[in-house]
């Protein structure tokens, strides 16, 4: 997959992008650079030892996907969270300071303490609670899409999932059904190519977005680290999925840069350190900061300020979060979370 498509350097050369692409750009690059600071921070705070739950998994380098799709949703519209997720909970605009306090494990935490991040439940942020069981989301999903449209509200459900977990009989039912029942769902595979340590050629022959295809599903395949394509493209995803009321599915191919989670850190030799290289270069970060610096979205005084106001957010929440109360040992016994 080329580093920036085709259709994205045509946007930019040609001054293709209106106003409002533009502003939603700059959104999308703001809370990369929020969320991608944000988690570097938590990965040095988990190192240090500062933190002690094990649950952070890790979406460095596999962010731009997430930031893009969400920058279309609206205020009434669903979210069930991937399990790399902090992007995208932040792009529906669920606060920061929940979030960390929920990674130290604290009772005010997005999920109480009990879980992570992904966890939550919010009908405040419209945000719906994700399983650690894989692939379970995606009933979830066909749940929500049923009870919005027997009750004509006019969300749509967002459900991101991984390709491991699309190897589940589950996900492809949900899907059928979706398709069946003209359900509003935009499915996003956000395809990683790693489940724990398996590669996707030891998964699956066809690609997803064929099999999504053949239950009638309007189906694409994008290049996940290309931010602007892949905004352009949920643009029109959510532009079908609003005036249809019928699904659409989206292959977000990406990569996962670090372990499954930080225990797997240091245990990468089951990932070719050329294919790391190459993806290590193909940063939806740095790709989407040289596209908005050469259509003259931000300059690089402006980029400084965004990075410097990020920082400065960062640290607060942190020292908020840390002096938060912790789970009791009682409160973590009574809950089960899965
Ligand atoms: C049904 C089920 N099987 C196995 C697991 C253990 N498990 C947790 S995450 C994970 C990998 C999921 O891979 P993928 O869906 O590609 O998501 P990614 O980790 O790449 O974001 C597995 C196998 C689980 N949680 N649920
Ligand atoms: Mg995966």
């Amino acid at each position: 997959m080329a580093l920036i498509n085709f259709r994205t350097c045509f946007r930019l050369v040609t001054g293709a992008l209106s106003d409002a692409d533009k502003k939603a750009t700059l959104k999308i690059y703001k809370n990369l650079v929020l969320s991608r600071l944000f988690e570097e921070k938590i990965i040095s705070l988990a190192q240090e030892g500062r933190i002690k739950k094990h649950w952070i998994f890790s979406g460095l380098g596999q962010e731009g996907g997430q930031a893009s799709i969400v920058s279309v949703m609206k205020t009434d519209d669903w979210l069930i969270p991937s399990l790399r997720s902090y992007t995208s909970l932040i792009g529906k605009g669920y606060p920061l300071k929940l979030i960390a306090a929920e990674i130290f494990g604290k009772k005010d935490g997005a999920s109480k303490g009990l879980g992570a991040p992904f966890t939550l439940h919010s009908e405040k942020y419209g945000l719906a609670r994700r399983s650690d069981v894989v692939g379970v989301d995606c009933e979830t999903a066909v749940g929500i899409a049923l009870g919005l449209k027997q009750r004509k509200k006019s969300g749509i459900v967002v459900n991101f999932f991984g390709e491991g977990a699309a190897t589940r009989g589950t996900v492809w039912s949900s899907l059928n059904i979706s398709a069946l029942w003209k359900l509003p769902v935009f499915w996003v595979c956000e395809n990683n190519q790693y489940a724990v340590t398996t590669h996707i050629s030891s998964l699956t022959v066809e690609p997803f977005f064929k099999k999504a295809e053949s239950f009638g599903i309007l189906s694409k395949k994008v290049n996940g680290n290309d931010p602007l394509e892949v905004y352009f493209q949920a643009k029109g995803m959510f532009e079908y999925i609003r005036r249809e009321r019928k699904p659409a599915f989206l292959d977000l191919v990406t990569y996962r840069l670090m372990g499954h989670d930080l225990f797997y850190v240091t245990d990468q030799g089951y990932q070719n350190p050329k294919e790391m290289k190459k993806w290590r270069k193909r940063d939806p970060l740095r790709t989407l900061e040289r596209q908005l610096l050469f259509a003259g979205i931000v300059n690089s005084e402006k980029a400084k300020k965004i990075k410097t106001a990020a920082i400065s957010e960062i640290e607060q929440v942190i020292l908020w979060a840390e002096k938060q109360e912790d789970i009791t040992r009682e409160e973590l016994l009574k809950t089960s979370f899965l």
